[in-house]
């Protein structure tokens, strides 16, 4: 009994250690990065993060890479004839020393295309970050409900 206990505090740690989420890779930070449940059919889902520069030097985002899509881009929101649309960021994008670049809905996104199969809530998906100074990291996308809302938090 006095064992199950044990296992279970040290299960419950972990699981909270989980929970928190973030990455670390040279000097930036990575909060939470999640996606999207995809509708049956859908071939395209966003994925949303934090990244902050806590570092002295202006850092890139240049690449992101998923094996669960085939194709990933780095995407940014626009107004362009009265619309918004979005466009990739071929450059990638800057984060400034001191800045937080915030991905989410209607903004910045990771834009995951050719999807093989379909994202379900619950799931947590293997993806890279490579940044130009810092290197790559390795992350997790969370995965939301179909159409989770705009969150910083969402349950896990
Ligand atoms: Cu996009």
């Amino acid at each position: 009994m006095k064992c199950a206990f044990l296992i279970s505090a040290i299960f419950a740690l972990a699981m909270s250690a989980a929970d928190a989420h973030d990455y670390k890779v040279g000097s930036l930070e990575i909060g939470h990065p999640w996606t999207r449940a995809t509708p049956k059919g859908a071939t395209v889902a966003g994925g949303y993060l934090k990244i902050t520069n806590k570092g002295q030097t202006a850092d890139r985002l240049t690449a992101a890479t998923a094996a669960f899509a085939p194709r990933v881009e780095i995407h940014e929101m626009a107004m362009k004839d009265g619309m918004m649309r979005m466009r990739p960021l071929s450059a990638g994008l800057e984060i400034k020393p001191g800045e937080t670049v915030e991905f989410k809905p209607g903004s910045y996104h990771i834009m995951f295309m050719n999807l093989k199969e379909p994202l379900e809530k619950g799931q947590r998906i293997k993806g890279t970050l490579t940044f130009e100074k810092a290197g790559p990291v390795d992350v997790e996308y969370v995965v939301g409900a179909v159409g989770a809302p705009a969150s910083d938090r969402h349950a896990h």
